[in-house]
């Protein structure tokens, strides 16, 4: 257990960030538990594997690609619980878990595959905007690059913790144009550089096709409606929380205000709300491994995709 607790503790002091690196680590933590525990019956093992899924979760309780993968394998586990030996128990996890991480691979090559496509072939430079740090919205990037398309990349530093950073460099690396500009700038930038199109991650999406992501998001969607600048939204649907189907009403992670001010006076409250939501009403489209459509359809293409999940 005390080397879970550490594992956990890598996602909950953002080690390890992004919601597709935080789910490959939670589901791998738990594989990596289930090799070092020595149960005496399967009951026992099924206790100490369901109290690491909590664990885990609660490292990042607003996260659905990681709580749909444990819970993808905790579901293969409870369907074959009549026949698991439990000394054979961390081969199956660990077959889940490579099966739920090829899932998460094999959306992330389609997403880039469909995506890119919106980066049309021409001799004009296209202006693309993004902001934070997302796999999945460097993934279009970097296949649009390979496609040889002519574009460049207007990206904010995303305060606090600067994961704009993290994608500048990257992309800067595949030898793509980039622009890295304050978050108060990203009106200025998307006038400025007559955007042609924002494109952003997901941690979350609701069953009403709103999404959560970094905080700032939202702002930037609003930037894309007055501007008129089409605004999507990368993500597999494994981010879809099938909970909202149910009334669960999604809760925005507060930091600590430390991240934004070290040492400030007393007297001063400081907030750092993480995340924020961007209604559908303002995203064009959500680019998922089953295609581009509108967000409110995320929950019927959530349940066609992976039943097992629903
Ligand atoms: C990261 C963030 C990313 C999404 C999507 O927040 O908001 O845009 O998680 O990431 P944090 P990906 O760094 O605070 O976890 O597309 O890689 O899944």
């Amino acid at each position: 257990m005390k080397e879970l607790l550490e594992d956990a503790q890598k996602i909950k002091s953002l080690e390890i960030q992004g919601a597709s690196n935080v789910a490959i680590s939670a589901i791998e933590f738990l594989s990596n538990y289930a090799k070092r525990l020595k149960c005496k019956n399967i009951e026992t093992c099924f206790k100490k594997l369901n109290d690491a899924q909590v664990i885990l979760i609660d490292t990042r309780p607003t996260e659905p690609a990681m709580k749909n993968g444990l819970k993808y394998i905790m579901n293969k586990l409870e369907q074959e619980k009549e026949s698991i030996i439990p000394e054979y128990i961390s081969d199956i996890i660990e077959k889940y878990k490579n099966l739920y991480c090829e899932m998460l691979q094999d959306s992330k090559r389609r997403i880039a595959e469909i995506g890119s496509r919106r980066i049309p072939a021409s001799s004009r430079k296209f202006n693309v905007m993004t902001h934070c740090h997302s796999s999945l919205v460097t993934g279009i990037l970097l296949e649009a690059k390979k496609q040889g398309k002519n574009f460049k990349v207007i990206n904010t530093e995303t305060q606090p913790r600067l994961q704009g950073r993290k994608t500048a460099i990257k992309l800067m690396k595949a030898n793509i144009e980039i622009i890295h500009v304050v978050d108060s700038a990203m009106r200025w930038a998307v006038r400025h550089y007559q955007v042609d199109l924002i494109l952003i991650g997901a941690d979350s999406i609701t069953s009403e096709g709103t999404i959560i992501n970094k905080i700032g998001s939202r702002l930037l969607a609003l930037v894309a409606h007055e501007e008129h600048v089409p605004f999507y939204v990368a993500s597999p649907l494994l981010k879809y929380n099938p909970e909202t189907n149910l009334g669960l009403l999604e809760t925005i992670e507060m930091r600590d205000p430390q991240e934004i001010w070290e040492n400030p006076p007393e007297g001063i409250k400081i907030l750092n709300p993480a995340f924020e939501t961007v209604s559908r009403r303002y995203i064009d489209g959500l680019i998922t491994e089953a295609g581009i459509f509108a967000s409110s359809h995320v929950p019927n293409y959530f349940a066609k995709t992976y039943p097992e999940l629903v």
